[in-house]
């Protein structure tokens, strides 16, 4: 095509200038502009002036990508990554989010205690560790709303049953709910732990099945029989804690 239509089409112009936001180990410093031109109806001309300062040392580079707008933009994009931020490794690193809270006695009891909720790798691991218990099995669930308020704890609501499940074992194929975690025992001196790991939850996600921000965490007195309806017969709740962010 010609030059003078190509600088007549030159309808798009745009410039940017984006100082580096310099990473203090790094004595590295870049300045990037960009100047867009409409080449014809479907393409995009993109000249990329780099300029980068290495100890005082400044070198510029001049690059000139042409395509659709769609590719020269996801072009222009990526470099202007790669030059001002410069870590790629970053992308890779491993998320892991984290809530803890403490467990606060209900129901007349002295039950209280610890909880953390980990995610990582598309796993949440709960650990709870709770002193004041009668020996024994005692169950422990999700329930519905985080609010504590109640002196009996039945302000959390019911099990949370986000799939419409019956109450069951976890994992049961006749149906559990999202929040039948189970049963743990406390020792003689009123210990008791448990750790349990499933994909099934979330912390903080869209997935309204999974997201276990907004609900509760209530230890009973008695043991689940992983069969009574709505909620396994458990007893009093001894213990409760709310799942906030
Ligand atoms: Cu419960
Ligand atoms: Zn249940």
């Amino acid at each position: 095509m010609k030059i003078t239509s190509i600088l007549l089409a030159s309808i798009l112009t745009a410039s940017l200038f984006v100082s580096c936001e310099t990473k203090p180990k790094k004595e590295k410093h870049a300045e990037v502009s960009i100047e867009m031109k409409k080449v014809n109806d479907t393409l995009l001309r993109a000249t990329i002036t780099t300029i980068t300062d290495k100890n005082g040392v400044l070198n510029e580079e001049v690059q000139v990508i042409e395509g659709t707008p769609g590719e020269v933009k996801a072009k222009v994009e990526a470099h202007k990554s790669t030059v001002l931020h410069d870590k790629p490794h970053q992308m890779h690193q491993e998320t892991e989010k984290k809530l803890q809270f403490s467990l606060e006695a209900k129901s007349g009891s002295t039950a209280s205690g610890m909880v953390s909720l980990t995610e990582k790798d598309g796993q949440v691991t709960l650990e709870a560790h709770i002193n004041g218990l009668d020996a024994g099995v005692h169950a422990i669930h999700i329930h519905e709303k985080a609010d504590c308020s109640s002196a009996d704890g039945k302000s959390a609501g019911g099990h949370w049953n986000p799939t419409f499940q019956p109450h069951g074992a976890w994992g049961d194929t006749a149906g559990y709910h999202r929040g039948d975690i189970g049963n743990f025992t406390a020792d003689s001196s009123g210990h008791g732990m448990i750790t349990f790991s499933t994909d099934q939850w979330c912390i903080g996600c869209d997935d309204a099945d999974k997201n276990l921000v907004g609900r509760a965490i209530i230890v009973h007195q008695g043991a689940d029989d992983l069969t009574s309806q709505p909620s396994g017969a458990a007893g009093a709740r001894v213990s409760c804690a709310g799942i906030i962010e």
